[in-house]
């Protein structure tokens, strides 16, 4: 029965799966006659207790696939149900001509961004799904030691030196993660998606208001709007804007192994008119990443990720947020990894503006400190940055801000993981936070800032 039920045209088209509708009605009816039988056979010793049913509806046909063939296992074929890991003889293109040329209002800290074209009134961007070789940091370095200023008492204190990681993972157009995608609300974007990776792959645009063909879930079932993309092969998605808000991209086949390699990216979409000017516009996703030890190709089985990332790197090697003193301050989070992580701000309560569903009305907004961010949410956050110093940015689950503690699981650890720093640089340049007599005062409203 099951082999029968396969042999079935799965690969039906999307009419065919939503003509099937009709028949899922009738499926359902027959379930529910079947539950009232079990009901009654429940209630009356007589009765004979019908054989449980799962119905299944595909293609404009109804099913009923027996609960012993589903749990029948389906054959393998060794030689053909596994493929290598990479394939030595592919070459990969060079990134798209198109990086650099964006819009920058946004700054992904530490990854390049990615620019488009025009086609018309369609904005055109491009990505290729390809294999990465990228390090998350550089370690603590002999030029990152001379920084330190661990003389006299503090020498015997000092900092373990970390290592450096690789990361060989899959990314879009040479990076890991991808770069980011701007627009504007109301805008026609096309992205053209080419895959250089040795499995299909697809993306799914996380967020969006979209039609379905678009969504990027593929697969192979009648269900799924679409196929994945094939190695070597490039597929176009085209859509229109109709919201505003971080968003985001991943993979949308395979994904826990694939989301796991790193194809993951943030998508802005700008209102047509902003709230008021953003001075520094920031954008972070968070991920996670597990290594057997040694090892710089990513463990995709294990559900406790040892390492934590900003924008795919960690200190030294990621950058800290710059910005001057006054300046008007929105912060983007990402969450593309498997837990939640409660990013925290030093020296500042700061204003949750936005979600994946764009600007939070006025009246809803709130102040905190620390703000969660779940697997699959974006968070934007907004201040106004009056007080001056390099304070910390970071995931207060601490395992996430000491990566690779294994190296001084007792020793003084330096900060890496998901943790940066935002630097408030003061007007005036005489002004030095650090000092204990440094100016230090607010005279407006309390509650305003
Ligand atoms: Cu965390």
């Amino acid at each position: 029965m099951a082999r029968k039920v396969s042999r079935r045209n799965f690969f039906a088209t999307t009419a065919a799966a939503i003509a099937g509708s009709a028949a899922a009605i009738k499926a359902h009816a027959e379930d529910v006659t079947a539950k009232k039988a079990i009901k009654n056979a429940l209630t009356s010793e007589s009765a004979e207790i019908p054989e449980p049913v799962l119905p299944l509806s595909l293609d404009g046909n109804s099913y009923k696939l027996k609960m012993e063939d589903a749990l029948e296992p389906l054959p393998m074929d060794p030689a053909r149900d596994s493929f290598p890991r990479v394939d030595m003889n592919r070459s990969y293109s060079m990134p798209p001509a198109t990086m650099g040329r964006q819009m920058g209002r946004v700054q992904t800290i530490g990854q390049p961004a990615l620019g488009y074209e025009m086609d018309g009134n369609v904005k055109v961007f491009r990505l290729i799904a390809q294999p990465i070789e990228t390090n998350i940091t550089y370690g603590f370095t002999k030029e990152t030691y001379t920084l330190l200023d661990e003389s006299g008492p503090y020498e015997q204190f000092r900092y373990r030196p970390t290592a450096s990681k690789k990361l060989l993972g899959w990314g879009f157009n040479g990076i890991c993660p991808g770069p980011t995608l701007e627009a504007f609300e109301g805008d026609r974007v096309r992205i053209i998606v080419r895959n250089e990776l040795p499995q299909p792959t697809s993306i799914h645009w996380h967020g969006f208001k979209i039609p379905f063909a678009q969504d990027g879930a593929t697969g192979y079932f009648p269900w799924n709007a679409s196929r994945p993309i094939l190695p070597g092969d490039e597929q176009t998605y085209e859509f229109t804007l109709h919201q505003s808000g971080t968003l985001m991209y991943h993979s949308g086949f395979n994904v826990l192994v694939q989301e796991g390699m790193g194809l993951a990216g943030m998508f802005i979409v700008h209102p047509k008119k902003e709230e008021h000017p953003i001075d520094c516009d920031i954008a972070i996703l968070l991920q996670q990443w597990n290594f057997f030890p040694g090892n710089a190709a990513p463990n995709l089985m294990s559900m406790e990720a040892k390492i934590a990332t900003f924008n795919g790197k960690t200190l030294p090697t990621l950058p800290m947020i710059h910005c001057k003193q006054g300046d008007r301050v929105r912060i983007r989070f990402g969450n593309l990894s498997l837990l939640s992580h409660p990013i925290h701000l030093h020296g500042y309560d700061f204003e949750v503006v936005g979600t994946t569903g764009g600007p939070i009305p006025k009246t809803a907004r709130y102040r905190e400190s620390t703000i969660d961010i779940a697997p699959g949410q974006t968070r934007d956050i907004e201040l106004v940055a009056w007080n001056p110093g390099t304070w910390r940015l970071h995931c207060h689950v601490l395992h996430h801000t000491v990566n690779m503690m294994a190296n001084a699981p007792m020793g003084i650890m330096p900060p890496e993981g998901m943790f940066t720093y935002l630097q408030v640089e003061p007007r005036n340049p005489n002004d030095n936070p650090k000092s204990p007599d440094a100016p230090w005062k607010y005279e407006g409203d309390w509650s305003k800032i």
